[in-house]
């Protein structure tokens, strides 16, 4: 490769040697080919110059620029977390329409594709990452880059029905197809994006069924996500002798490890474990469900309310079904450093994962990396995860349906050695094979061998 590679993100990180799987993996690979990471300040300014300011220099550089107090509000909580979020997770009935969020939307990425545009040459790799930028190659095409520019979306693509609740639905189509690989987590999120659109004159589909929107020669192509298995593994197994929980003999620890968002299925979860209480026999195992969950975008009003409510769902549940010398639900609101959550994930003989809708789900494929081959534990998955599609030898549930939830939970806590062996060896032979190393290799690959771009702008519903 001849050119830089440029990733931008929302958020960069700001520490030397950065933590968490998907930011390790971008610093390796930006470590090892050079390039520039490009993210907003977390600093807002009163009046932003649209100038990218370096930060760090290394292997690889690293350049913020700044947005306003009300482009915080507008771009960052409005447009990308009070819209496109709860859009993209089947939630949109929580979104917030108002007019100044997609101004400042538009505006955030407008000065952002000027600034790319005085700042890359034709042969860089540009690596766009994530809803905040949607408009990005749309507006760099504008503003004249040539440069091959590639997306991953690290949530769902959502169903067309919800898209018609975007008033910039019509946009979205142009906004995907101007970039050269669109890429997205599951083959479910490839199906979604053709399905976008299918009745559109403007894009045809080839033999193979594959989308080509006619002007730029974009495909969507799915690419999971993996986290780094190996050092997952070996850090699990070194933490588990530090894990005290102060449970009694017997006693079956069930953990759910999320972010506080509507998303997680959070309340949903606590009431499939209700119903697995409320249908114990006094032979049933004791188990106890540890909830870590630590607050997540205070700032938007659809967050506030669901620290509250299970506050109340698990003091009603626990009020219900507690003894002298056992607590069902242990919810934590504090977040957990990655050296003890590896240890606990070792320590768990279940995992509740069930999110309503997830792009991927990372915790899941912790989860797995973490377990000891001889005496496993047993994954419960939502089949609304990304991840269900390669971990389909979960305990695969709706999220839903309580009694679902708490018949898996009841199959998971006696499940027999052998089964629980057999399943883990498949969920850790897809994990270990299909980690983040593989995930950047196969994206980058993938967009250095993209056709190259079509200097045409798409505009939907206009026949090639
Ligand atoms: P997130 O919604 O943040 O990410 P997820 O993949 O579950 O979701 O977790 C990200 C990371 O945060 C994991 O490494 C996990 O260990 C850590 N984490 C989560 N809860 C934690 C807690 N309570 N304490 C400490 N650490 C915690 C988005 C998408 C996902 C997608 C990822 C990556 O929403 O669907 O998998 O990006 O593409």
């Amino acid at each position: 490769m001849s050119g830089r590679l440029i990733v931008v993100s929302n958020r960069i990180p700001t520490e030397a040697e950065p933590s968490g799987g998907l930011v390790v993996a971008l610093h390796d690979c930006l470590t090892a080919r050079g390039g520039v990471w490009i993210g907003t300040s977390g600093d807002p300014q009163a009046s932003p110059e649209p100038k990218l300011r370096q930060i760090a220099d290394g292997p690889y550089t690293r350049m913020v620029f700044d947005i306003s107090p009300e482009e915080h509000e507008g771009y960052y909580l409005g447009y990308a977390n009070s819209v496109l979020w709860p859009l993209f997770h089947r939630r949109a009935d929580l979104i917030d329409l108002q007019p100044d969020f997609a101004d400042h939307y538009m505006e955030v990425n407008r000065r952002l594709a000027q600034m790319l545009a005085d700042f890359t040459t034709p042969d860089d790799l540009i690596w766009v990452h994530d809803y905040h930028f949607l408009p990005l190659a749309a507006l760099m095409r504008e503003a004249g880059v040539t440069a091959r520019i590639g997306f991953f979306l690290h949530i769902p693509f959502p169903v067309v029905a919800d898209i018609m609740a975007l008033p910039q639905a019509g946009d979205l189509k142009t906004w995907v197809a101007e970039f050269d690989v669109f890429g997205v987590q599951t083959q479910g999120d490839v199906a979604r994006v053709m399905a976008h659109y299918r009745d559109d004159p403007g894009a045809v589909f080839n033999t193979q069924g594959r989308m080509v929107a006619s002007d730029t020669g974009m495909r969507p192509r799915h690419f999971p996500i993996g986290i780094d298995a190996q050092e997952f593994a070996k850090l699990a197994a070194r933490e588990e002798v530090n894990v005290q929980l102060g449970m009694t003999a017997g006693q079956k620890l069930v953990l759910g490890v999320d972010r506080l968002d509507y998303s997680k299925g959070l309340r949903h979860r606590f009431d499939g474990f209700a119903t697995y209480l409320d249908r114990r026999t006094p032979d049933s195992p004791k188990a106890t469900l540890l909830q870590i969950a630590p607050p997540s975008r205070e700032d938007v009003d659809a967050y506030r309310d669901i620290r509250t409510e299970l506050e109340q769902t698990s003091g009603m549940i626990n009020g219900a079904h507690a003894e002298l010398d056992w607590t069902p639900i242990r919810y934590i609101r504090r977040s957990v450093d990655r050296d003890r959550l590896a240890g606990l994930y070792r320590r768990a003989d279940v995992a509740m994962v069930t999110p309503l809708a997830d792009g991927m789900n990372l915790v899941a494929k912790e989860f797995v990396a973490a377990q000891d081959p001889e005496d496993p534990g047993v994954l419960i998955l939502s089949h609304f995860a990304g991840a269900a599609e390669q971990l389909s030898d979960a305990l695969l549930v709706n999220p839903y349906d309580p009694q679902d939830v708490a018949l898996a939970l009841e199959q998971a806590l006696v499940m027999p050695l052998d089964e629980r062996k057999r399943r883990h060896a498949s969920l850790r032979d897809n994990v270990m094979k299909e980690n983040i190393g593989w995930w950047t290799d196969r994206y980058l690959t993938a967009l250095q061998t993209a056709p190259a771009p079509q200097p045409d702008l798409y505009v939907p519903g206009s026949a090639a």
